[in-house]
């Protein structure tokens, strides 16, 4: 048993949760299982974890450059805020864990084993289940864990005597959510990029599926007020005169990323910056400013070209997992996949939006008195809007991926604060802050919390209804979507 364990841990701390080596092991296998020589399998499998190796060069610069310069605020105001951010978040259950229940974090291992397990059995067993995701990101999946973790003991003190029973109650709900959420993104994901294969795996799935939804039904094609009309994306409005420069997406995201975060860096002001060894001293300020945020768009083009790396491989292997273990079944990767395809700037707008909403609800919290302030973090104020504002232009066009945001923004931050005042981890100074996590899991410890084994039992049922009902909505197109996206367009189309 314990050399069972520690197998398990050697592979989960270097693959499982190395996104990058857990898409090339995906890939590697669904090349083997489709009979490549092996020098096909040796070259797909290093495009897979160089091109998401990228992607993470990418997604980690955005998150390292301008962190910073948000937490800087909190400091900089002294104000006495917890910041919503996942590192932030994970941070909190770490320090304070063991405090408030008396219980260490020791069994993150086995739960993430379980977990992942229930996802794959989940799959595997898709003809009653009819989900057909498989999570794949294991970084968030340890944020996640993390956080459940002490949603649940705080929902459900009764399991804190019998560690099997919490460790399966964990493992079901977390496995329930991660195939649950990530196959409500396969069709969002299949018609934004034309049939790729793949799906969102990380922490605003939800998030994705209702924006993508309330996108077609207020402003889309489905939306009465169209009328059946084309609707107007980004990537269509042309502007006139020198505003066609904004067109472009690299020169859209350099301007208005020098006035949005030049703002904030002038704001924090030259001393803070040298104070905090952000800048040097004697330094031009100018300079500093300007290549800090231009930086924006070099991690941005960073990010796509992981994207374009690695997915034509992910999509071309998977098949082979698809055909012999899991039937009719599609990888779930990072969100920031998704900046690869449809319009780039719709990936600056949202991010902008969801600001605007973040700043204005942290605004509110102030004026009411709440006894929990926000800070912004990075990570959701961007990924999460970023990539809600991609899926709400592909769906409704350009004032849904203005408008979609910037709700979302307000739910992160009214979201955090209630969830995390609530059970404590405010005080501990993060909380993970993510679309899903503000909103639908807040909603999972409420019900479990005032329903003890009912409510458990409410939430794990309900999640799993999900998917019977988009099955029984489109049962033709259910699978065939995921098995052969040109033939589900073509009896789209004929419908
Ligand atoms: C997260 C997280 C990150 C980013 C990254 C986006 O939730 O922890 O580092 O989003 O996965 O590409």
């Amino acid at each position: 048993m314990d050399i069972l364990l520690k197998v398990w841990t050697f592979f989960a701390t270097n693959v499982l949760q190395q996104p990058a080596f857990m898409i090339g092991l995906i890939v590697m296998i669904g090349y083997i299982l489709l009979r490549k020589p092996w020098y096909d399998i040796l070259a797909g499998t290093l495009k897979a974890i160089v091109g998401y190796l990228i992607l993470m060069v990418g997604s980690g610069g955005l998150v390292n450059n301008f962190r910073p310069v948000l937490v800087g605020l909190k400091d900089r105001f002294q104000m006495n805020a917890m910041v919503i951010d996942p590192y932030f978040g994970q941070n909190a259950v770490t320090a304070g864990v063991e405090e408030v229940f008396g219980k260490g974090f020791g069994d993150a291992m086995i739960l993430l084993f379980i977990a992942f397990i229930v996802n794959i059995l989940l799959v595997r067993f898709s003809k009653y289940t009819k989900l057909r995701a498989l999570f794949t990101t294991g970084n968030v999946q340890v944020q996640q864990a993390a956080t459940a973790y002490w949603l649940i003991m705080f929902a459900c003190p009764f399991l804190l005597n019998g560690r099997v029973a919490m460790l399966v109650v964990m493992a079901l709900l977390l496995g329930a959510y991660w195939a649950v959420g990530s196959n409500l993104t396969i069709k969002p994901c299949q018609e934004d990029t034309d049939g790729a294969g793949f799906c969102l795996a990380h922490q605003q799935m939800f998030g994705v599926a209702l924006s993508y939804y309330l996108a077609g039904k207020l402003f889309g094609k489905e939306s009465k007020k169209n009328n059946g009309k084309e609707i107007r994306k980004i990537e269509d409005i042309e502007l006139p005169g020198f505003m066609s420069i904004f067109n472009d997406n690299m020169v859209c995201t350099s301007i208005l990323m020098v006035i949005f975060f030049g703002a904030i860096l002038c704001i924090l002001g030259r001393d803070y910056l040298v104070e905090g060894e952000f800048m040097k001293e004697g330094a031009s300020m100018f300079f500093y400013v300007l290549q800090t945020c231009l930086y924006f768009a070099v991690y941005l083009a960073i990010l796509q070209l992981g994207v374009r790396t690695f997915v034509a491989e992910l999509t071309a292997s998977f098949q082979g997992i698809a055909d012999r273990i899991l039937p009719g079944s599609v990888p779930g990767v990072d969100c920031a996949v998704i900046f690869g395809f449809g319009a780039a700037n719709a990936v600056t707008l949202g991010f902008l939006s969801g600001f605007v909403g973040q700043i204005l609800a942290i605004v509110a919290l102030i004026l009411l008195k709440s006894p929990v302030l926000v800070i912004c973090g990075f990570v959701p104020v961007f990924f999460d809007n970023a990539t809600i504002g991609v899926f709400a232009n592909e769906k409704g066009g350009f004032k849904a991926a203005l408008i979609l945001p910037f709700f979302s923004g307000l739910c992160q931050v009214f979201g955090s604060a209630f969830i995390a005042g609530w059970v404590g981890m405010a005080a501990y100074g993060g909380y993970l802050g993510m679309w899903d996590w503000a909103v639908i899991w807040p909603v999972f410890t409420v019900v479990m919390k005032y329903l003890s084994y009912i409510g458990i039992g409410i939430v794990l049922v309900a999640l799993l209804a999900i998917p019977q009902i988009q099955y029984w909505k489109d049962k033709k197109g259910y699978f065939l979507m995921t098995e052969d996206y040109e033939a589900y367009k073509e009896m789209k189309a004929n419908k």
